[in-house]
């Protein structure tokens, strides 16, 4: 019974979830290590690479042209770079797998959605939007969110972000607001934010981007990982299922870990401290087999319901609220390996909105159908030729057949003399749509032309004031700094004013709250009556971390003569719970702890001088009277813990570290267990502290409770 089981599955589905790394693997090499000498491209072993071939006497030169291997390694060094990436040009991507869990046969007809046997190898690129290749990850900004999968039928893409809506309706708009954003013609500055006249100038003058400002401004836009942002697809595509049916569909993926961003404050340091933060998070959570997770989910929508409701179902400046549409999750993807080069994978993966497969094709969403067209063609302008298809980050698992020929950097060798169809000997049919070959959705299309969107398209702040109005008060609050940041780099008067006074569409108290800080007049009160509606899911709040401190990084703070035994316990017991612990000292390597011999100390994994707070979730502070009084010395200690509780991170302490930490924070001495007979176990605004060594892993039960679940 279980080998016929297998069989259906396998002649179900062919692609097993390490397909794409197999055939990748097939083109990897190591070239590097144990291969003998060092050659040339066309594989000469190279005598000499230091010096270049020279004519005269002592070697004075000049330089001969004959020298084919300097001329070969410089060449090709100054040809290194491709055009980056118009817009999202910082990325970071790995492999993973897309596991179906509840087939979506009633919707589509798509095999990857239909069978739940099957396990699809994806490839996923996160990016920011405005920064150039070398910019810091922690931005303000978009995140993209692109997820390849692929699938025995050929590559699917669902090219998204990490905020469900867009600033403009219309792709014709797209030069226009990225000029806006991007670093201003002249100087070419600032680099990687919107916080500058011409962004806020084109916002105001679309109205239609308020929604989306709305969330850019949020904590959305500073997420504290990858790891911990959702992800939409967007625009509105469309669904075709086996009875030729189409739905209008929304697709969307809940990080299992929950949601969670940095404070501004942090944002802005980190990328000073650490511009790759995101990257190095993604990459060491993998490594460490912490692999992220997000849950896979539809909205649909019948066609017949594309006039039903206050919104066009087809602007992208609008969600389907889930009251209405609530999502179906339907499977799961997880990232699961690193990429083995930067270059070939995550710079050279080429996604296009136009890859889908058969059961997905589009709507007539206005933003959508002109990104049909910009991927493909800034592909072009990318790799130079149509054949970035055949390098190996984008070669589809499935055979590729077909009589396209020739063409820059032409990769496959197709032994045939025919190469066009239709041929004498039906060579390479076109298949049926019964033998899966992709029909467009016959759509029945009638009117007049003209330049124009759907009259709904013309309200714009309905769902802006929704989102404000659903978010919690420090979300709120968070918001209403963003935008007085923002406002206030503005150098144009008309700028800031104009702006300030368009936010009393949305929320009258948050546009005076604007106006007071960036120095504008209090603006007149909004023209549109407000619905005061609100919807749970558009707070961050609403989503729970399943995964509670897994993942988290927790910096021990060490003087010498440190309680060793708080930090082995603390450690051990945090570790268990999947948390990655790091020790932080006055110097890297053996910090001296009270009681034991030296060479048994634990290193200390970084210097105070080389991290800040900012880099990690939470604090343990351990006892030591003698380790207390060197941290109390150390400015850098000190503003560490500071920092740490300022930005409303868990802090424990255990013993002598329970004084040090209400010292250097300031905390009223009658809330914390300070006494050194206290049995208490106190666990107060982010702070849990405890003074008895046997109660440390009650001490760390309490401080992961405040990761989540
Ligand atoms: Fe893109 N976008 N975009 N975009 N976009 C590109 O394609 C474009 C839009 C998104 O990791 C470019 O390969 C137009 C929405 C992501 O490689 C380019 C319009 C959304 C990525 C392009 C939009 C996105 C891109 C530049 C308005 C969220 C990075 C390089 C009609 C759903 C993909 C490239 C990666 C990249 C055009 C709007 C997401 C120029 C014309 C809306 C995640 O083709």
């Amino acid at each position: 019974m279980a080998s016929t089981v297998h069989a259906i599955k396998k002649t179900l589905s062919s692609v097993t979830a390490d397909a794409k790394s197999k055939q990748l693997a097939k083109v990897t090499v190591d070239a590097t290590r144990n291969h003998g000498h060092l050659t040339t491209n066309t594989g000469v072993k190279v005598q000499n690479t230091d010096e270049w071939l020279k004519a005269g006497y002592d070697q004075q030169g000049p330089s001969l042209l004959e020298d084919f291997h300097a001329r070969e390694k410089i060449q090709h060094f100054d040809h290194e770079r491709m055009p980056e990436r118009v817009v999202h040009a910082r990325g970071v991507a790995a492999h993973g797998v897309f596991k179906l869990h509840e087939s979506a046969h009633d919707v589509t007809k798509a095999k990857v959605l239909n069978d739940t046997s099957r396990s699809t190898p994806i490839f996923l690129r996160f990016s920011t939007v405005l920064g150039s290749r070398g910019s810091a990850d922690t931005v303000r900004d978009v995140r993209g969110f692109a997820v390849r999968f692929y699938t025995d039928e050929g590559n699917w893409d669902i090219v998204g972000n990490n905020i469900p809506v867009f600033f403009i309706q219309d792709a014709i708009k797209f030069p226009d607001v990225i000029h806006a954003g991007k670093p201003e013609p002249r100087t070419e500055v600032p680099q990687a934010q919107t916080a500058h006249d011409n962004f806020w100038d084109f916002a105001y003058s679309r109205s239609e981007s308020t929604h989306m400002l709305m969330w850019v401004m949020s904590d959305r836009a500073i997420p504290r990982s990858l790891r911990h942002m959702q992800g939409f697809g967007v625009n509105t595509y469309a669904m075709i299922n086996k009875a030729g049916e189409r739905n209008l569909v929304k697709f969307h993926f809940t990080p299992i870990c929950g949601l969670s961003s940095l404070v501004w404050d942090e944002a802005l340091k980190i990328a000073g401290q650490d511009p790759d933060f995101h990257r190095k998070d993604l990459y060491s959570a993998i490594e460490s087999g912490n692999y992220p997770k997000w849950k896979f989910g539809i909205q649909t929508m019948k066609e017949s319901q594309l006039d039903d409701f206050d919104f066009h179902p087809e602007d992208a400046t609008k969600l389907w609220p889930e009251e209405l549409f609530p999502i179906r999750y339907i499977g799961e993807i997880e990232l699961n390996r690193n990429v083995d080069e930067y270059f070939p994978e995550t710079e050279q993966v080429a996604f296009c909105t136009s890859h889908v497969v058969p059961g997905i094709d589009f709507s007539n969403d206005p933003l959508l159908q002109g990104r049909l067209f910009s991927y493909q063609d800034t592909q072009l302008n990318r790799f130079n030729s149509f054949n970035f298809t055949e390098l190996p980050i984008n070669k589809p698992i499935c055979p590729v057949t077909n009589f396209q020929r020739d063409g820059f950097m032409r990769h496959q060798i197709t032994k045939d003399r025919i190469n066009y169809s239709p041929n004498r000997f039906d060579i390479l049919p076109t298949a049926t749509e019964k033998e899966g070959g992709y029909e467009h959705f016959p759509a029945i299309v009638e009117g007049i032309k003209a330049r124009l969107n759907a009259p709904k398209f013309k309200e714009h702040y309905n769902q802006a004031e929704l989102f404000y109005n659903s978010l919690a008060p420090h979300e709120q609050a968070h918001l209403s700094d963003a935008l007085s940041f923002e406002l206030a780099k503005c150098n144009d008067q008309i700028v800031y004013e104009r702006m300030a006074s368009r936010l009393a569409e949305v929320n009258y108290d948050l546009a005076c709250k604007v106006a007071t800080k960036v120095g504008a007049p209090v603006p007149a009160k909004g023209k549109r009556q407000m619905h005061n509606k609100v919807s749970p899911y558009l707070s961050q709040t609403y989503y729970k971390n399943e995964e509670g401190i897994k993942g988290r990084r927790i910096a021990f703070l060490l003087g010498s003569g440190y309680n060793a035994m708080h930090v082995i316990a603390m450690k051990a017991a945090l570790t268990a719970a999947g948390a990655n612990c790091f020790t932080v000292g006055p110097v890297r390597g053996p910090v001296a702890a009270a009681g034991l011999d030296k060479k048994e100390c634990p290193s200390a994994d970084f210097s105070f001088d080389t991290c800040r707070s900012t880099l990690f979730d939470g604090v343990f502070v351990p006892g030591g009277i003698q380790a207390i009084l060197i941290l109390r010395e150390s400015g850098r200690a000190v503003h560490f813990i500071r920092e740490a509780f300022m930005h409303l991170k868990p802090i424990c302490a255990v013993g002598e570290g329970v004084s040090f930490l209400q010292q250097a924070c300031e905390l009223p001495a009658t809330n914390y267990a300070l006494d050194a007979s206290s049995e208490q176990i106190t666990a107060d605004k982010g702070v849990v502290t405890c003074q008895k060594f046997d109660m440390t892993t009650e001490a760390a039960s309490a401080f992961k409770i405040m990761f989540g679940s």
